[in-house]
Parts: structure tokens; C-alpha cells; sequence
């Protein structure tokens, strides 16, 4: 008898096919104007901008379902194997763009929008972006299962589904303000809730011993309080191959028991008040790129999503009563950094308390299930977790995490003949100046793989963050190169250079990126070179539009375009960029120089800072301040200009990163894992100034020294330096240009005649100078004279924009993918 609603799906074996809206214009503006009136609930006449996008979104998402139920089908009847991609941010950009690609409508959209009298770039405009993450490791994590799509492998990215993602960024007075991210506040059509496929996590309690019927020592969880965790499902449509995969994100909800409880004992102010406890879970994205915050509802976030990720996994998309001894032949969890570690001990938990696993049996099962991705080399960005905290949240996993440990310091100290120092280094677990989990330990002990994401980032990965542990293993490391998806990054943010990469080359360089380079011999025609200015040209003017609309900033004209986007961070060194803006500055206003020639320069920032970050922030004010100062100084008009458009976005990437003639890559050597920008500018056609660091040095390597400005230390230099002993105020005093440069800022010359401006980073610019800035400033400022002149000569700039794109497909996150695929899962490819 039925009782209540049933959750099971009713027709598993019968064949339900989806028939998707007939694909013509006329189609489309059928499906449309149904959607339109029938979902919207409007009349074309009477809708607004956002009914008619969320509409024409809509529409374009059932063209893709029929893939979707196919793709799904396909793969549960063959067994796949799962790639399951477990990462606390996606930072996915706008979906519309990117669905119509995939799915080869756009022609079709934009006849049809016509037919009913509207605009598709127009409500392209509309769709605020999914910020779902802070930086290049949740864009990371987009690219990659875009790619995974495209290559149709059986992918499934499991995430948080943040209901306000990065904050907005805003200036007032120049300082960064922030502003909450209601991506959902009008509607989010790319989205399907799955509220019958909810999984209740557990929290806090504690754990007790009992004795099983068959006689054996157990331990159970006893928790405290629980949530629900509902999955909402997200498309991820391969590029024209019919194929889509799903991005699973968690939501989480009070579950009706815990409310209900605390309602019967008559408290019902205290059960809302539970209610919006458990939500908090996944209100909010950490702001934080790079230096984690060890807070508590973190950790629960954490928690909560690989546990619900897990839990679906064997409850959901593995067969019935499957032997999970198996495990390993249908999933491989990819970690994407430490943020999902805890995934490790909830598996050992399941295997060993739920299923009734030896706890070697257990331990054998897990090492199979995991690889580890890091990405990152600064020591105060490794996570880890106070014991007492993560005690207190998670008592069993605590308990997991020890004997996990001590079994793996019995080897260490049995290969090591009982090497105590050894030990205490490797231990997970560390004890000052708090005792606390030491989530790359956990991580790169239990993982059969892992990586670092460029050459040189493994390398020190495996020398200087763990190198015992590649002593102890040396197999398990290795590196994947990054990569970036050319369908977003060069087709979408880059019509034009398509357009005339296809006319030179022919079709499939999109899902083949070093078909790239037979555009190497156009370099040395002199018409290509033309017909390739005049796209960068169109995409300049496209950015000056946009700046105009969207910030109301107009670009000069005719400007080098030099641009520096990414997260604010000291060890990036926009401090150092803006010491040479001001040297720049100093230089027009000098009598040594002819204004007139000097190359007219452009000067592009975007970044925002975490919220609690001082340095960063203060950063971020002196740029505004210097830019305000430039431009309101006559003096060097249409010579020199600053821009800093808030709220860097993917969205404003897609445009601005095609219109750049130059990229500023200028971290401290041996500090930027890898960076991913980078690829993107050399990918549209932008030379790189860069130091030796990160993904710049293979950028390098493959474009030719002559088609890349390098500057600065190496990170063998670095280290020397650091050792000797750095005193930032000798290099200041032994270096003229660089003392007039900084004189002048702390003058408040460059800030509006305010000096206290510019006091904080002067002074520890002066005083610390921890990412080394002025040691590699004279350096900087020698390689942007080269700059400068190579520009001079616009065909051989052209000539080097052009061999930047040719010999940049590496790249591609295809390849990323294809790596992965040989190196550390061990599936292949279908295409
Ligand atoms: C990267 C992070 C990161 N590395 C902590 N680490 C975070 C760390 O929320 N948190 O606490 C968030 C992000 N992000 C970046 O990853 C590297 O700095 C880049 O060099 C690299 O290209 C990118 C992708 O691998």
C-alpha cells in the first residue's frame, strides 16, 4: 500500500526517451514563447529583460536534456568508471554562452530572438555569472569538467552549492567594499533540484564500543545533530557530442526530525532557529584565496559535501547491493586540494562501521579510491584542522585520522630505523602551537596519486613541501600541467581570432588544440599579421565598450594594453606592477624624455582582496588613488592611463583578456603553483612579461625566449637570498630609479598630494618586503623597456602575438585531462 510519496524512480527499465524541441528557428521560438507564457507566466508583450532570459535559457536547456538522460543511460548500462571530482569551488562563468556553443544553436537563437523581436546579445547580457569559487582553482575545476564532457568521460563534479558565491566587489573612495552575491535572488534556470534524492549528513556526539552479533569489537558514531543535504543538478554539456555530465551540488536543509523534535517540546521559535543553523552550511562561499581560515562552519562545509557526494555515490549511482570491495573499479575521487580530505576517513568510517570491512581491508579499498591534487607551495595555505575543533564535529573520523596514523608511523619508523625526527615531520598530525590534522599528510598518505599542477611546482612539491614523503614513495608524485577550456576561452571570449584561426587552419582545432600550431608559417604573412591586428583591434574596442557601460571608464585609444588580472596577493606583487606605473609616471613628467617617444600605455588591473586581508586591501586603495592621480594630470594625457574596473570577474575576463597586447605574470619566483591566466592571454594573443614561476616557465619553453619578456630571480636565487638574510632597504638604497620611485609614492605625489595613502605598503615594501618586489624592480623595469621597444615594431610584435597562439595548444585542459586520464586514473578516453 502506498503511504506517502515514493522516491524510487518508477519506470528504471522502460525506455523514456526525451524528445527535445525540434531544432529550427521555428522550433526554438515555440519552445521559447511556451516558456515564456507558460513558465514565466508572461506575455511576450508584457516580459521583462530577465523573463525573456530566463526563458531563452530554458529553451536552450531542453535541447540538452535528451544528451543528459542519454548520456546518464549510456553510462550507468556500461558500468563506467566514475571520476568523481570533489572540489569545494566550481567557478563556472555565465552558462547561456556556453550551452548554446555546446549545443550548436547560436545561429538558431539568434534568428529566432529576432523573429520575436529581441536581441540574444542583449539577454546574453542578463545572466549574472555563477561565482562558485575564488580564484584559478575553482576556474580549475570548471575547465576541467567542461573538458571532461567534451572528451566523454564518465565525470561526475561534486560541489557546494553556495547561495551566495564570491562577494561583488565595489569601491568606495577607492577601498574595496563588498557586496553580497545573490546569483539566485532572479531565478536560476540552469539549475534541477533533486529534493527526493536528499541525504541526511551527521554531526558532533560521540562514539561508543560495542560488541557485533557475530561477536567483534565495533565502534558507532553516535551524532549529535544532523542536516540534510539536498543535491541540485547542473548541466555539463560536451562540446557538439551530444554528450552531457552532471556537476552535483549540495544544498543543505534542516531535516524535518530535528525541527519537528525541538517544535513538540513546544519551542518553536528555537526550531526556526535550528532551521537557519542548518542552512548556514552552505550560505556563503570563504572569500579566502590561498590562506584558509581554520573556522568551524568550514570544516562543516567540507564535511557535508564529500559525505553527501560519497553517500549518493554508493546509495544512488553504483547498482544495488554492489560488493563495494569493488569500489575502485567504478570511482577514483580526485581531491581537488586539501578541501576535501576529510572524504578520506568518511570512507573508512563507511567501510569499517557501516559494511562490516576489516580495517585493513577498509584501508586498502581507500588508498584505491583517492588521488591528490595540491596546488599551492605557501606553507600557511596547507590546511589544517585543531583536533579539539574537528573532535568536537566529527568525533569517529578523529579517532580514524590516529590509528591511520599511528599505523603509517610504525612504517615510517620500521623503513627508517625508528627515525623519531623523521616521524614527527610526516606525522599527521602536529603539535604546536596547536595539536591539529595536517590535511596534506592525511591526504598524500592515503592517495594513490599525487600531483602538482606545473613542472616546476611538482618539482618543489616533491623537494620542499613533502619530500619525505617522495622518498618514501617516490612513485606517487607526479605533475599535471594545468590547462584551459579553449571552447570558453578562445571560441566564446574570442569570435573574431576564431574565426580567422578556422579560415587558416580549417575546422577541429577546438577539440585538438595543437592543431594550433601549422598556424606557425601565417606569422610570416604579412596579410595574416593585418587581418590578425584588426581582430585585436575589434576586441579593444570591445573592451572600451564595455568599460564604458559597465564602469563607466574610457580607455584612450591606440594604447599598449597591459594587463594585470588576478586575486591580490602579496606574493603576486601588484605592489610591484604599480612601482613601475609610477616609474612610468615619473619618467612622462621628468624633462629627460620626449613624452612623444614614449610608447602610449595602458595599464589594466583587476583583483579582488579576501576581506580580512589589510596589505591586500591597502593595495588595492593605492592603485585606485595613483589611477585617480593619472588621470586627472593633463600633463600625461593620451601617454599614460591606469584602469581598474571593480569586480574582476569570469565574465569581464572573457573580454578583456582578448583585447591585451601584454600579460603580467610577475609573482615571486617559486610562489604561483602554476597560475592559469597566463595560459589564457598567450592563448589570445598576448605576450607575457614573466618571472621564472609557476606555468610561465612551460609557457616560455613552448613560445621561444624571443616571443616572452623574462625577468627576475629564479627560485634557486629566492632561496639563496632568503637564506642569506633579505634587507629590502639596502636594494632601495643601491638602486636610483627604484629609491626616486618609491620617494615619490611615499611623497603623496603620486596620490593626490596624500602621503598616508601610500604609507602602509611603502612601509613594508620598505621593511619586510616578503615577496621580494624590490630585488627584482630593476629587473622589471629593464624587461618592460624591451617591451616597449619590441612594440615599436608592430609587425614583429604581431609576428611573436601570433607565434604566442601557434604554439600554446598544449594548454588546452583537454591535454590537462589526457594526463590525468594515462598518468594518475588509469581510464581512457573515448574521443
Ligand atoms: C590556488 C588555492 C586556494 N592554490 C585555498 N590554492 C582556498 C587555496 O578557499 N581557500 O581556502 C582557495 C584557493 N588556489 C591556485 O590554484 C594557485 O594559486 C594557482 O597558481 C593555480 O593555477 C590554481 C589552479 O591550480
Amino acid at each position: 500500500s502506498v503511504t506517502g510519496p515514493q522516491f524510487e524512480p518508477t519506470h528504471e527499465r522502460a525506455l523514456t526517451p526525451a524528445v527535445g524541441p525540434a531544432r529550427d528557428v521555428d522550433g526554438f521560438v515555440r519552445q521559447f514563447l511556451r516558456e515564456l507564457n507558460y513558465t514565466q507566466g508572461v506575455p511576450l508583450s508584457r516580459s521583462t529583460l530577465n523573463d525573456q532570459y530566463l526563458a531563452l535559457a530554458r529553451t536552450v536547456r531542453h535541447y540538452l536534456m535528451q544528451g543528459w538522460i542519454r548520456t546518464g543511460k549510456r553510462r550507468r548500462d556500461a558500468g563506467d568508471k566514475v571520476i568523481g571530482y570533489l572540489s569545494a569551488e566550481y567557478l563556472l562563468g555565465r552558462q547561456l554562452d556556453n550551452a548554446l556553443l555546446a549545443a550548436g544553436l547560436e545561429d538558431i537563437a539568434r534568428e529566432a530572438m529576432k523573429e520575436c523581436g529581441l536581441d540574444v546579445d542583449l539577454l546574453r547580457s542578463q545572466e549574472i555569472e555563477p561565482g562558485l569559487g575564488n580564484g584559478g582553482l575553482g576556474r580549475l575545476a570548471a575547465c576541467f569538467v567542461d573538458s571532461l564532457a567534451t572528451m566523454d568521460v564518465s565525470c561526475i563534479g561534486y560541489g557546494i552549492r553556495y547561495e551566495y558565491g564570491i562577494f561583488k566587489q565595489t569601491f568606495e573612495d577607492g577601498r574595496q567594499v563588498e557586496v553580497p552575491d545573490s546569483w539566485l535572488a532572479l531565478g536560476s534556470p540552469w539549475e534541477f533540484p533533486q529534493p527526493d534524492r536528499a541525504v541526511q549528513i551527521d554531526f558532533g556526539g560521540h562514539t561508543e564500543r560495542y560488541t557485533g552479533d557475530d561477536g567483534r569489537e565495533r565502534t558507532r558514531w553516535v551524532p549529535a545533530w544532523d542536516v540534510q543535504a539536498v543535491p541540485y543538478h547542473l548541466l555539463v554539456p560536451g562540446y557538439r557530442n551530444g554528450v552531457v555530465n552532471t556537476l552535483r551540488l549540495w544544498s543543505a536543509k534542516a531535516t524535518n526530525a530535528f525541527d519537528l523534535q525541538l517544535f513538540n517540546q513546544g519551542d518553536y521559535a528555537e526550531a526556526v532557529r535550528a532551521q537557519t543553523f542548518a542552512e548556514n552550511i552552505t550560505k556563503v562561499l570563504y572569500p579566502e584565496d590561498s590562506t584558509p581560515q581554520g573556522r568551524e562552519l568550514r570544516l562543516q562545509q567540507q564535511y557535508f559535501f564529500v559525505a553527501a557526494s560519497i553517500k549518493d555515490f554508493i546509495r544512488h549511482t553504483l547498482p544495488a547491493d554492489f560488493d563495494l570491495h569493488r569500489l575502485p573499479e567504478r570511482i577514483a575521487f580526485q581531491l581537488n586540494d586539501t578541501h576535501p580530505v576529510i572524504a578520506i576517513p568518511e570512507l573508512m568510517r563507511i567501510l569499517v562501521d557501516e559494511h562490516d570491512f576489516e580495517w585493513d581491508e577498509a584501508w586498502d579499498v581507500t588508498k584505491q579510491c583517492f588521488d591528490y591534487t595540491c596546488h599551492t607551495l605557501l606553507p600557511e595555505a596547507l590546511e589544517v584542522w585543531p583536533v579539539d575543533l574537528l573532535g568536537r564535529l566529527l568525533p569517529r573520523h578523529l579517532e580514524i585520522v590516529y590509528r591511520l596514523n599511528e599505523d603509517f608511523l610504525a612504517r615510517v619508523r620500521e623503513q627508517f630505523d625508528g627515525d623519531e625526527v623523521r616521524a614527527r615531520r610526516m606525522s599527521m598530525v602536529q603539535e604546536n602551537p596547536v595539536r591539529a590534522i595536517r590535511m596534506a599528510h592525511l591526504a598524500t598518505v592515503a592517495a594513490t596519486k599525487v600531483n602538482g599542477v606545473a613542472e616546476l611546482h611538482s618539482q618543489l612539491l616533491r623537494d620542499k613541501v613533502l619530500p619525505d614523503f617522495s622518498e618514501m614513495w617516490p612513485d606517487k608524485f607526479t605533475n599535471v600541467t594545468n590547462g584551459v577550456t579553449p571552447r570558453r576561452f578562445v571560441r566564446i571570449a574570442n569570435p573574431g581570432m576564431s574565426e580567422l584561426v578556422t579560415e587558416a587552419i580549417g575546422e577541429g582545432w577546438l577539440t585538438d588544440l595543437e592543431r594550433l600550431r601549422e598556424l606557425e608559417p601565417f606569422a610570416d604573412d604579412a596579410a595574416f599579421r593585418e587581418r590578425f591586428r584588426a581582430v585585436k583591434a575589434g576586441n579593444k574596442e570591445r573592451l572600451r565598450q564595455l568599460l564604458h557601460h559597465r564602469d563607466g571608464i574610457d580607455l584612450p585609444e591606440g594604447h599598449l594594453l597591459d594587463v594585470m588580472v588576478k586575486r591580490l596577493h602579496e606574493y603576486k606583487r601588484q605592489s610591484l606592477k604599480l612601482l613601475h606605473v609610477v616609474s612610468l609616471y615619473q619618467r612622462l613628467l621628468s624633462d629627460e624624455v620626449d613624452p612623444e617617444s614614449t610608447t602610449p600605455r595602458t595599464v589594466v588591473f583587476g583583483a579582488k582582496a579576501a576581506p580580512g586581508y589589510f596589505m591586500a586591501k591597502e593595495t588595492i586603495a593605492l592603485i585606485n588613488a595613483v589611477a585617480a592621480t593619472i588621470d586627472a594630470d593633463e600633463r600625461v594625457a593620451g601617454r599614460l592611463a591606469i584602469a581598474f574596473p571593480a569586480n574582476y570577474n569570469v565574465t569581464l575576463a572573457e573580454t578583456l583578456i582578448p583585447a591585451a597586447d601584454l600579460s603580467e605574470q610577475i609573482s615571486l619566483a617559486g610562489k604561483e603553483a602554476s597560475g592559469t591566466g597566463n595560459m589564457k592571454f598567450a592563448l589570445n594573443g598576448a605576450l607575457t612579461i614573466g618571472t621564472d614561476d609557476g606555468a610561465n616557465v612551460e609557457i616560455r619553453q613552448l613560445v621561444g625566449d624571443d616571443n616572452f619578456f623574462l625577468f627576475g630571480m629564479t627560485e634557486p636565487r629566492v632561496a639563496e637570498l632568503q637564506a642569506k638574510g633579505y634587507v629590502p632597504g639596502d636594494v632601495y638604497a643601491s638602486s636610483p630609479r627604484l629609491k626616486s620611485a618609491i620617494d615619490f609614492l611615499a611623497s603623496g605625489e603620486a596620490t593626490g598630494g596624500d602621503p598616508s595613502r601610500a604609507a602602509a605598503v611603502v612601509d613594508d615594501l620598505l621593511s619586510s618586503d616578503r615577496f621580494m618586489a624590490l630585488a627584482d624592480f630593476d629587473a622589471y623595469v629593464e624587461a618592460q623597456e624591451k617591451v616597449e621597444a619590441t612594440y615599436a615594431d608592430t609587425e614583429a610584435w604581431t609576428r611573436s602575438a601570433i607565434l604566442n597562439v601557434a604554439r600554446s595548444g598544449f594548454f588546452s585542459s583537454d591535454r590537462s585531462m589526457r594526463d590525468y586520464l594515462d598518468r594518475i586514473w588509469n581510464v581512457s578516453a573515448r574521443s
